[in-house]
């Protein structure tokens, strides 16, 4: 019998590899774990697509964590109340201020948790550094990676591929594949304008309205919405984000599935 040293090694090996080669081809990628790419996660696999969450860092929950100003708690409106309920979420009623506020803590994990219960695949440690594409109609079939861990190092070490009928940008205000696209393709004609100062109320409807597809294949949530369409920001109120993540999970779901 093996040690026990080199049976964990090879488990781990071997249970790596089955995902990865189960994962190279998906339905669709979100690349960014934050408060929207978590909510269409759930959304999207709870609805039958073989979805796989890509997150740069070793934790999920994007800017949630950091709170308002690192206070533990976020604001949340009640547009967003029957996303809480799905997810689980406990929040408290100001009447005060008609605002409710929730743990950061528990937004980050219940998010997660739920998008986990759903199918969603989240695999951290791995950065999106490019966008696979066609021509004639331009469109995205997926995304190249590497892990995070080699572009820190600042090592030349080729990424590899995978294949989605779908890409999400919820990679937040820095609208990361949305600059890829803009930059290397300049031919899909689109330019991420950067967001604008904040007015609260029309920040949180413009995330909302203006998600969705931007050119064939690639989608967009939360703030990098705002980013590239050049609207407001809102501060630390989350109710955004959570109907972002599923209004393009929803509208996925149609161009995939057509319902
Ligand atoms: C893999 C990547 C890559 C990459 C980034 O920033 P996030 O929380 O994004 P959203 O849009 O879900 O939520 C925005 C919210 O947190 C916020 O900042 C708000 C509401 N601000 C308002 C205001 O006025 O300031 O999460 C994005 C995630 C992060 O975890 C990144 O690490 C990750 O995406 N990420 N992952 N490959 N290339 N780029």
């Amino acid at each position: 019998m093996s040690t026990l040293e080199s049976r964990i090694t090879k488990a781990i090996w071997k249970a790596t590899a089955e995902d990865w080669l189960e994962f190279s081809e998906v339905d669709v990628i979100v690349v960014g774990a934050g408060p929207a790419g978590l909510t269409a996660g759930k959304y999207l696999a709870g609805d039958g697509l073989k979805t796989l969450v890509l997150e740069r860092r070793l934790s999920f929950g994007g800017g949630i964590g950091g709170g308002g100003m690192m206070l533990h708690k976020v604001a949340v409106g009640s547009g967003a109340l029957h996303i809480l309920d799905e997810f689980g979420i406990r929040r408290k009623y100001l009447p005060e201020f008609d605002l409710y506020v929730v743990d950061a803590a528990e937004l980050m994990a219940k998010l997660a948790a739920k998008a986990l219960d759903s199918g969603a695949k989240i695999l951290t440690g791995v950065s999106v550094e490019d966008l696979i594409v066609r021509e004639q109609p331009f469109r995205v079939e997926g995304v190249v990676v590497q892990w995070s861990a080699v572009q820190l190092a600042s090592l030349h070490v080729d990424p590899i591929f995978i294949q989605s009928k779908a890409v999400v940008d919820a990679t937040g205000h820095d609208a990361e594949v949305l600059k890829v696209l803009e930059r290397k393709n300049p031919r899909a004609g689109v330019r991420v304008a950067g967001e604008s100062s904040a007015w609260a109320e029309a920040g949180e409807i413009a995330v909302v309205e203006k998600a969705g597809k931007v050119v064939e294949g690639l989608y967009t949530t939360g703030m990098a919405v705002a980013s590239l369409y050049q609207a407001y920001r809102m501060g630390p109120i989350f109710s955004g984000m959570l109907l972002s993540g599923k209004r393009v999970a929803q509208e996925i779901r149609r161009d995939l599935k057509g319902k």
